[in-house]
């Protein structure tokens, strides 16, 4: 459907490396539409939760202390199949194996330092959604631009 919603997050490097305005701009140039964004200091607990299916891979504290270098920029799209399109545009978690024209094949090299996170299904991206931002940050707006979109 036209609603789904996915969280998309610019990583620490990401942001630091100032990247965050072309993933707005390749989101948005998509088409879909921006239904909330802030700049945070993930803390711990946090972290814990959006990456529990991780808690016991080798690379976890050092996944830990990467997401806590600095401001994070989490943001909710929405639109058509946003959640399978927004995984392709990001290019494969290992930014070697991600094709040129994607967001980690075009900006990274290390898996450590693959600059953005997106939700990898609706289930998960509806629990990432409600772990990052509270309800009323949620903004609800006429999409005025969906007839040039949508058929
Ligand atoms: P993705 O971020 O593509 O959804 P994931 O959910 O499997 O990938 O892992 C989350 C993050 O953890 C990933 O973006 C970077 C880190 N990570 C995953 N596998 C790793 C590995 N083998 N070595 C180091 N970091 C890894
Ligand atoms: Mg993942």
């Amino acid at each position: 459907s036209n609603t789904e919603r996915t969280f998309i997050a610019v990583k620490p490097d990401g942001v630091q490396r100032g990247i965050y305005p072309e993933v707005l701009r390749r989101f948005t140039q998509r088409g879909f539409k921006l239904v909330a964004i802030k700049l945070t200091l993930a803390d711990e607990s946090l972290l814990r939760k959006h990456y529990a299916d991780l808690q016991d891979k080798p690379f976890f504290p050092s996944l830990l202390s990467y997401m806590k270098s600095g401001p994070v920029l989490a943001t909710v799209w929405e639109g058509k199949d946003v959640v399978k399109q927004g995984r392709s545009m990001l290019g494969a978690t290992n930014p070697l194996n991600s094709a040129p024209g994607t967001i980690r094949g075009d900006f990274a090299l290390d898996t450590g330092r693959n600059i953005i996170h997106g939700s990898d299904s609706v289930e998960n991206a509806k629990k990432e959604i409600g772990l990052w931002f509270k309800p009323e940050e949620l903004v609800e707006s006429k999409a005025t631009l969906a007839s040039w979109i949508y058929e």
